[in-house]
C-alpha cells in the first residue's frame, strides 16, 4: 500500500493547488555564473576562458573557468589579473550621460592601459538590460515546458512539475512511450475507471519500477531505490527537467543547476548544492538527512537569514551547528514550540524592537519554525509577481552631476532604461502597462534629500522614454527652483545621486487597447495635456478621428481600416521574420539604440554578431508562432 491518497495524486493535476500536496513536485532552476555567461557567449569565448563580468573595477559574476582560480565576487579586477594573468574582463554595457540607449565598449575598462579605453563612472551609468533580455528569452522556454513558472530572480525560477508528473504518469501524454511507463497501467485503470475513493490509499508501485535509473544526482542515495508514488514522481521530474535544461543548453548556450524537490525552500537550496551544470534530487525520505547534512543551519533559509534568524537562535538557545537538526529533536509539536518561545520572552524580558508582528503571533512563528525544520514548509508560487514600483538609480561620484542640465542629461538616460523596461514587462506578460506617477529623488553634497512626484503626462497609449522626459524635467527643475538657493540648501550641487521611478501601473489587455483604436472610436478618450505643441502633433494625428488610420513607424495615412490593417500585418510580418532570421539594419522596427547595438561600426568577428540574433532551435515541426504565441 502506498503512503499517498487518490486525493494526494489528483491535486498535483491542479495549477493552483498542487503546491500543497504531499506529492507536490517542484523544481528551482538558477542560471550558473548568469552574467559572466550572457558575455562569454556574447563575445563568442568558450566555456573553458576565464571570463568575469566587470562593473567599475568590481566584479558582480564569475564564470566557473576563472572560479577554478580562486577568483570570487570579492576580488577586484586587479586582484583577479594577479591570481589569472589569462583573465578575460568584460565589462557590463553602458549608457552614456545623455544618451537613451545602451551600448557594450568591448575592450574597455578600468583595466585597460590605454587611458583612452577607461569607462568612467562619472560619464556612465551601467546597464543589465542584457541580461534581463537574455532572462526574458530564457523564461520563454520555461512557459513553453511548463504552466506554472515563478520568475525569483533574473537568473532563476521555480517550476511546478505537478501537471507534466501527473500527466506522464498517467500516460495521458502520448509523447511519452517508453517501456516503463507502460507499468503505470494499473494506476491508469483505477484511475479511468473511477475505481477509487478519493481518500483511499493508492496502490504500492509495481516492482518494475523500484529499480528506474534517476536522472541526476539523487542526494545521499547513488543507487536510489524508487519505494512510493512519489520516487516514481520525483523520476518523472528529473527526466522533464533534463529536457528543459538542454533545451536552455542548446538553444540559447547556458548551463544551470536544478534542485528538484516537494518544497521551494528545498529546491532552492538543492540547486545550489551541486554547481555547475547539476540537478540535484531531494526524495521525500531524505528530506531530515539532507536538512541536517551539515550544509545548512535555521539561518540559510531565505526568511530567517536576517535578524529574525539571529533573534530565534538566542531565544532557542540554538547550537551553532545542526540546528535545524536541534529543533526537529526536541520540540515535538508546533504547541510545545509555542509554549517555549512565549515562556523564554517572558523569562528574558525580550522586546523585540524589530520584527514585531513575528513575536506578536508566536503560534504562527512556531508552526513555520516547526516545517521549516522537516522541510514542509509549503508555500505557493507565483507566477505574476505585481510591479510596484521600477527606478533608475545612479550614485554620482565628483562633480559628475553638477547643474540642472546635466541632471537632464542624467534623466535622459534613466527615462531611456525604463522605457525598456517597461516594454520588456509588457512583452513578458502581454499586456499594456502605463505608471500613473513620476517620482524624481536626489541627494545633494550635504546628503540632504528632496524628492518631487507628479502624474505621467502622456498622449499616447504605450509609455514612451519622451513623455517620461518631459514629466522628469517638469519635476526637476520645480526641485532645483525651490531648493537650489542660499536660503533652502546652499550646498545643493554637486549631487550625490539622483534618480527616476514610476510607480501606480494600469495594467491594460493588450485586446482592450485594440479595440479602444479600430472598435469605437467615437469614444477615444481626449490627450491628457491642454493644448498640443506643435511637436506633439504627429502624435495627436494619430488619435484624431480623421486620422485614425495613420501608422506611425512609416508615418503614413491609410485610406481605409482594410488598407492600414493590411500595412500593420507587414510589420507584424516583418517583425517575426526579423525575430527569426536577424535584422536588417535599416529596419523600422528598431529603435536608434538597437540599430547602434546590432550593427556596431566595428564587429569582434562574424560569429560575434551571429550569436546576438540566434536562431531558436527547432523542435519537430517548424512552426514559428510557437515562438510568438505566448
Ligand atoms: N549579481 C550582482 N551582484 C551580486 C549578486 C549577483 O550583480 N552581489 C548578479 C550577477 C550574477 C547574477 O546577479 O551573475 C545572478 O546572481 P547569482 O547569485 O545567481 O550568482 P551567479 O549566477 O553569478 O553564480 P552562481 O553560479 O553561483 O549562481
Ligand atoms: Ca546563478
Ligand atoms: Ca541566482
Amino acid at each position: 500500500m502506498s503512503k499517498y491518497t487518490w486525493r494526494d495524486l489528483i491535486k498535483i493535476n491542479s495549477a493552483t493547488d498542487a503546491y500543497s500536496s504531499p506529492l507536490a513536485c517542484l523544481a528551482h532552476i538558477d542560471m550558473n555564473a548568469f552574467f559572466a555567461q550572457v558575455e562569454q557567449i556574447r563575445c563568442g569565448y568558450s566555456k573553458d576562458e576565464p571570463v568575469v563580468c566587470v562593473q567599475w573595477s568590481s566584479i558582480i559574476a564569475v564564470s566557473y573557468a576563472a572560479r577554478k582560480f580562486n577568483i570570487s565576487r570579492m576580488d577586484t579586477i586587479e586582484s583577479a589579473m594577479e591570481k589569472c594573468p589569462s583573465l578575460v574582463p568584460i565589462h557590463t554595457a553602458v549608457f552614456k550621460k545623455g544618451e537613451n540607449f545602451w551600448q557594450y565598449h568591448d575592450g574597455f575598462g578600468s583595466w585597460s592601459k590605454d587611458p583612452k579605453k577607461q569607462l568612467s563612472p562619472e560619464f556612465y551609468k551601467v546597464s543589465l538590460d542584457p541580461y534581463r533580455r537574455e532572462s526574458r528569452k530564457i523564461l520563454k522556454i520555461f512557459k513553453e515546458f511548463c504552466d506554472v513558472v515563478e520568475k525569483a530572480s533574473v537568473d532563476e525560477v521555480f517550476l511546478d512539475l505537478g501537471r507534466i508528473c501527473f500527466q506522464r504518469l498517467m500516460e495521458l501524454d502520448s509523447s511519452e512511450r517508453e517501456p516503463a511507463v507502460m507499468n503505470f497501467n494499473e494506476l491508469k485503470d483505477l484511475f479511468v475507471r473511477g475505481k477509487y475513493d478519493l481518500d483511499s490509499k493508492l496502490p504500492s508501485i509495481p516492482e518494475e519500477l523500484k529499480s528506474l535509473k534517476f536522472h541526476g544526482f539523487v542526494f545521499q542515495e547513488e543507487n536510489a531505490s524508487l519505494t512510493d508514488w512519489d520516487d516514481v514522481i520525483f523520476w518523472l521530474a528529473s527526466k522533464y527537467v533534463l529536457e528543459i535544461r538542454t533545451c536552455i543548453q542548446d538553444t540559447l548556450g547556458y548551463s544551470t543547476s536544478c534542485g528538484v524537490a516537494r518544497t521551494k525552500m528545498l529546491c532552492k537550496l538543492g540547486s545550489n548544492f551541486k554547481k555547475p551544470d547539476a540537478q540535484v534530487i531531494i526524495l521525500n525520505k531524505n528530506i531530515n538527512a539532507f536538512l541536517d547534512c551539515g550544509k545548512f543551519d535555521i539561518t540559510s533559509f531565505w526568511t530567517l537569514g536576517g535578524l529574525l534568524g539571529k533573534q530565534l537562535v538566542d531565544i532557542l538557545n540554538l547550537p551553532s551547528n545542526r540546528s535545524i537538526n536541534y529543533i526537529r529533536e526536541n520540540w515535538q509539536t508546533p504547541q510545545e514550540l509555542t509554549t517555549f518561545i512565549t515562556a523564554e520572552i517572558k523569562h528574558t524580558n525580550f522586546i523585540p524592537e524589530h520584527n514585531k508582528s513575528d513575536f506578536e503571533r508566536v503560534d504562527i512563528l512556531a508552526q513555520k519554525l516547526y516545517d521549516i525544520s522537516r522541510g514542509q514548509f509549503v508555500t505557493p508560487l507565483n507566477p505574476k509577481p505585481v510591479v510596484k514600483t521600477m527606478m533608475s538609480n545612479k550614485n554620482m561620484r565628483g562633480k559628475a552631476c553638477s547643474s540642472l542640465i546635466d541632471c537632464i542629461s542624467w534623466l535622459e538616460v534613466f527615462c531611456g532604461e525604463l522605457d525598456s523596461r517597461v516594454k520588456e514587462l509588457e512583452r513578458e506578460y502581454n499586456k499594456v502597462i502605463m505608471p500613473k506617477t513620476v517620482t524624481v529623488s536626489l541627494r545633494t553634497d550635504k546628503y540632504v534629500s528632496f524628492r518631487k512626484s507628479g502624474p505621467l503626462v502622456h498622449r499616447s497609449r504605450s509609455l514612451n522614454s519622451e513623455d517620461l522626459l518631459k514629466t522628469g524635467i517638469k519635476l526637476i527643475t520645480e526641485l532645483n527652483t525651490k531648493y537650489n538657493n542660499k536660503q533652502a540648501c546652499p550646498n545643493y550641487y554637486p549631487l550625490k545621486n539622483l534618480n527616476l521611478s514610476i510607480s501606480n501601473f494600469e495594467i491594460m489587455d493588450i485586446q482592450k487597447t485594440i479595440i479602444d483604436m479600430f472598435g469605437n472610436q467615437t469614444q477615444l478618450s481626449k490627450p491628457d495635456a491642454d493644448s498640443p505643441k506643435d511637436s506633439d502633433k504627429k502624435i495627436d494625428d494619430a488619435y484624431s478621428k480623421e486620422n485614425a488610420f495613420y501608422c506611425d513607424i512609416c508615418e503614413i495615412n491609410s485610406a481605409s481600416l482594410k488598407e492600414f490593417n493590411e500595412h500593420k500585418d507587414f510589420h507584424i510580418a516583418t517583425k517575426l521574420s526579423e525575430s527569426l532570421n536577424g535584422t536588417a539594419e535599416d529596419s523600422a522596427n528598431l529603435s536608434l539604440g538597437e540599430q547602434r547595438l546590432l550593427f556596431p561600426k566595428k564587429r569582434r568577428d562574424k560569429s560575434n554578431a551571429k550569436s546576438q540574433i540566434k536562431k531558436p532551435a527547432s523542435k519537430g515541426n517548424n512552426n514559428i508562432f510557437k515562438y510568438f504565441s505566448k
